[in-house]
């Protein structure tokens, strides 16, 4: 398995943030745990991405915390980033995966087991499962229940995330679910102060 770590996973969502304000946040939540980052923007151009990205990167480096990019093979590419994260809509991970070598990380979408070890078996490296809540963040999702997250982290031998609406007080349906993290949006980017919101979740996180 690839050297990284999908245990408290901080997906970005710039909304109604000044850029400094956003930089900070995510510097913040670094400095309190965060082992992995996905960059989510769904209504900037490439070049805002590609601008935004180099920025997030420079500080994810400054961590040693690998920074994936959504949907976006491309500019993973370009950027020299650790990874992609592709959803249903997106580039197959077969294809990714021959653009982007074995070196980088491709992570998943997967709602049903179907889907799961067919993304396995095209080569994903880990995989976001829910939405096991309702969430706030913009996204197209269904809710997935934790009886089938169980059944997803039978079926693959990858890591697998739960998602969707999580916070640092309703982890406990995730009790003894063989999961390797959670992905988080909102806990994290709309908490008064990612530092101790991203230690407290990390600390919830440890003791599933
Ligand atoms: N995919 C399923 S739910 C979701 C995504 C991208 C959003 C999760 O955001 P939040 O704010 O942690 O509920
Ligand atoms: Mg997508």
């Amino acid at each position: 398995m690839k050297a990284f770590d999908t245990k408290l996973y901080l997906i970005t969502d710039s909304t109604d943030f000044k850029e400094d304000e956003f930089l900070a946040k995510i510097e913040e939540a670094l400095k309190g745990g965060v082992t992995l980052v996905q960059l989510r923007e769904k209504e900037k151009t490439t070049k805002e991405i590609l601008s935004l990205g180099e920025k997030v990167h420079s500080l994810t480096k400054k961590y040693n915390v690998p920074l994936i990019i959504d949907d976006r093979t491309d500019i993973a590419l370009a950027l020299d980033l650790e990874g992609v994260h592709l959803g249903n809509d997106d580039m197959p991970v077969d294809t990714a995966r021959k653009i982007l070598g074995d070196k980088k990380i491709i992570g998943a979408t997967a709602k049903t087991v179907e889907k799961a070890i067919d993304a396995y078996k095209k080569g994903a490296d880990y995989l976001g499962v829910g939405a096991i809540y309702p969430t706030t963040t913009k996204v197209k999702t269904i809710l997935t229940s934790v009886e089938t997250l169980k059944e997803i982290c039978k079926a693959v031998p990858i890591r697998v995330n739960a998602i969707g609406g999580l916070n640092k007080d309703n982890l406990d349906i995730l009790k003894g679910v063989d999961i390797s993290g959670i992905c988080v949006v909102s806990a994290i980017m709309k908490a008064e102060n990612p530092y101790i919101t991203a230690k407290e979740l990390k600390e919830r996180v440890n003791k599933l």
